[in-house]
């Protein structure tokens, strides 16, 4: 990427008398090219898509910008799931199903996400899918696939060896760029690059050059006059490096592959996070260090990551305020002695937009599953190895994404779970090793130990049907001798070998992983793996939690109270009232029978958990509510629409 030149930035313009020095030192200049992540100049960006699922449409049947689309995942079920902008200006929501749709916006293209059949092993593009919930299962590739493309590009953009990117969802990267701003700020201003005044690190910089900083057209965050009379400082150069870059990366999705994305250039995760949602689409918001406070003090607390769930209604009850503004008054003591030290802490350096975690481009994920809830019940075996064989296929493509091919990653364990009315059976064995690994190896694994459920006892009618893999292991480097071919030792056990026995009708974890749950104290047991707070998105095998976790793929299911609802709530929106809400998520459905299929999907995940000793997600114990109209219209106006001139763009002018 060539670097445009500072406005009137030339070398010779660094100016700065012993008494007039930047506030920060050559320690923290030369921490950025280490990422050090208290550097007060690191440069965060969070790049997020645009109604992602929605954009990928209109880029696959070559819908223009202004035609309103949204994507749908069957028919009344779970309606819309991702409505471009133009559908949005008509007032369709997530809450819509199609018919409601197309009454506010008949010209509205309502496009069925693509799946798999029973029977056949490819995913299509089905003009009879919405109406084919029990013989179709969804099928995320396509989506993937552009997800994919989207990441190369960004990681081609920016420069090889200086760049750190992390995959937070299907359509979400963080992107710590400190190392690429260090590179160009010595670049542009060579002075820099000279040892410090007596070889001593705390030595404060010069000042920036004499000039105005050309924001161009990032929403710059608002700061009162007081905040803009400060002169600029290296961290407002920083920023707007990195803001620069940021623009070219949104340039080149939008050139290259045809899509709109928004972006938050910050000092930290948590503040890009929420800088990429301030505007939407299509816009970029920086959020300089100076407009941190002013930035959140209009923020309700459970709007922010990891605050949306049980943890925000704690500090909410106790503090008996939403608004972080008021937040900030309570001490550092008081928040300690209410939520503990370490969450007292956290959420006191939260509600300050303090952030240092790191941004982590190897998360890897440690398990993938593919589950299907059948309706009506499926009854025979050849029912299920057609299904077997669709989950192998999702999960050997998947698997061929983590890079399974190059024998870079690889699964060590496969695992089935089967429900026979309130019975769940588990089968596991490990994955032999000195093959490569295909799709039929998984799917002859999957039905060996269907045929182990089988030969158990009476197992048709089956309502639930979920294959996973896991335990991976990195590929095996250097040379491979003879002796890794031959199956031995626990691999020869493979298909003896199984796991013991769930207790029959039970969804309950078995001793060590409750105490595995007991133990894990302090701010983790909040941090909900599905919240939407932290957006890890469950809609794809890539998604991972905090911990680097999958979480659910790929099944109909994927929904539950967390992430529906504070979507929702995000888009100032309430939940219909219904007497069939899930006992665990309060997930509200219209029928019995979807109810049951979305408490097969807690048990499946259960499952999951339990193999890797993690709660499946914070159980929330407040009911589903309406926003008031004043929340709403709150809501929606933090969420602004860009338009209006910006304040600040060429404001930075040195004295
Ligand atoms: P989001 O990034 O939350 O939303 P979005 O990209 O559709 O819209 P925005 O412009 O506000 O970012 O989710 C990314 C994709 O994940 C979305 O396009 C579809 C999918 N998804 C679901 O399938 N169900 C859901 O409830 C949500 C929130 C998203
Ligand atoms: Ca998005
Ligand atoms: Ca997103």
């Amino acid at each position: 990427m060539s670097p445009s030149p500072m406005p009137g930035g030339s070398s010779s313009a660094i100016h700065g008398t012993a008494a007039q020095r930047s506030r920060f030192t050559y320690r923290h200049l030369s921490q950025l090219a280490s990422y050090q992540t208290t550097n007060p100049l690191r440069v965060i960006a969070h790049i997020d898509l645009d109604a992602f699922y929605a954009q990928c449409e209109m880029v696959r049947l070559g819908v223009p910008e202004d035609k309103p689309l949204a994507v749908q995942q069957w028919y009344a079920m779970q309606g819309l799931i991702a409505i471009n902008y133009p559908a949005r200006e008509a007032g369709i929501g997530r809450h819509c199903n199609v018919t409601e749709a197309k009454k506010l916006c008949p010209s509205l293209i309502a496009q069925h996400v693509a799946t798999w059949r029973e029977g056949d092993d490819k995913w299509a593009y089905r003009d009879d899918a919405a109406a084919n919930i029990a013989k179709d299962k969804v099928s995320l590739d396509p989506y993937r696939l552009q997800s994919r493309k989207i990441l190369s590009l960004i990681k081609e953009t920016l420069p090889p060896g200086l760049q750190r990117v992390e995959k937070a969802s299907i359509d979400e990267v963080y992107l710590d760029l400190s190392a690429q701003v260090h590179s160009t700020l010595i670049e542009r201003f060579p002075e820099l690059a000279s040892p410090p005044p007596y070889d001593d690190s705390t030595e404060a910089l010069p000042l920036p050059p004499t000039s105005a900083l050309d924001w161009q057209a990032d929403a710059l965050v608002d700061l009162d006059e007081e905040g803009e009379s400060a002169d600029p400082d290296w961290d407002d150069v920083a920023i707007l490096v990195g803001s620069e870059v940021v623009r070219e990366i949104r340039q080149r999705i939008r050139r290259d592959l045809g899509y709109t994305c928004s972006a938050g250039i910050a000092n930290n995760k948590l503040l890009s996070k929420l800088g990429s949602a301030f505007k939407k689409p299509n816009r970029q918001t920086v959020i300089r260090n100076r407009a941190v406070a002013m930035f959140l003090g209009d923020f309700r607390i459970t709007k922010m990551r990891n605050l949306g769930g049980k943890l925000g209604e704690q500090v909410v009850s106790i503090f008996g305020t939403d608004a972080v503004k008021n937040l900030l008054d309570v001490p550092l003591e008081q928040m300690k002695q209410k939520l503990g030290d370490e969450t007292g802490l956290w959420v006191y350096n939260t509600v300050r937009g303090i952030d240092t975690s790191e941004v982590n481009s190897r998360t890897q994920i440690k398990s993938m599953l593919s589950a299907k809830s059948f309706r009506p019940f499926i009854q025979t075996s050849e029912q299920a190895f057609k299904w077997l064989k669709i989950f192998a296929a999702d999960i050997y493509a998947r698997l061929v994404e983590e890079g399974v091919l190059e024998n870079k990653r690889r699964p060590r364990t496969i695992t089935l779970h089967h429900r026979h009315s309130s019975q769940t059976h588990s089968r596991q064995a490990p994955i032999p090793l000195g093959q490569k690994l295909s799709q039929e190896i998984l799917f002859n694994l999957a039905v060996e130990l269907l045929r182990q459920i089988m030969a158990h006892g009476s197992v048709w009618p089956c309502a639930n049907l979920s294959l996973s893999v896991g335990g991976f292991e990195d590929g095996i480097k250097g040379n491979m001798g003879i002796s890794s071919f031959l199956v031995k030792g626990e691999d020869a056990e493979a298909l003896r070998y199984t796991t013991p026995e769930p207790r029959r009708g039970s969804t309950e974890p078995d001793q060590t992983s409750r105490k595995r749950r007991a133990d894990d104290g302090g701010i983790k047991r909040f941090f909900s793996k599905r919240s939407f707070t932290d957006d890890s998105r469950a809609w794809e095998s890539g998604d991972r939690d905090r911990s680097g976790s999958p979480i659910q793929v790929g099944d109909e299911h994927s929904c539950c109270r967390d992430p529906w609802q504070s979507v929702l709530e995000n888009h100032g929106v309430g939940l219909s009232s219904t007497s069939l809400v899930c006992s665990r998520c309060n997930c509200c459905f219209a029928t019995s029978q979807d109810l049951q299929s979305h408490e097969d999907w807690h048990m499946a995940k259960d499952l999951q958990d339990k193999e890797r000793g993690t709660p499946a997600f914070a159980e929330r114990t407040v009911a589903p509510r309406t926003l008031n109209p004043k929340e709403r219209s709150a809501g929606s106006s933090r969420r602004g629409r860009g338009g209006k001139a910006e304040r600040g763009q060429s404001k930075l002018k040195f004295a």
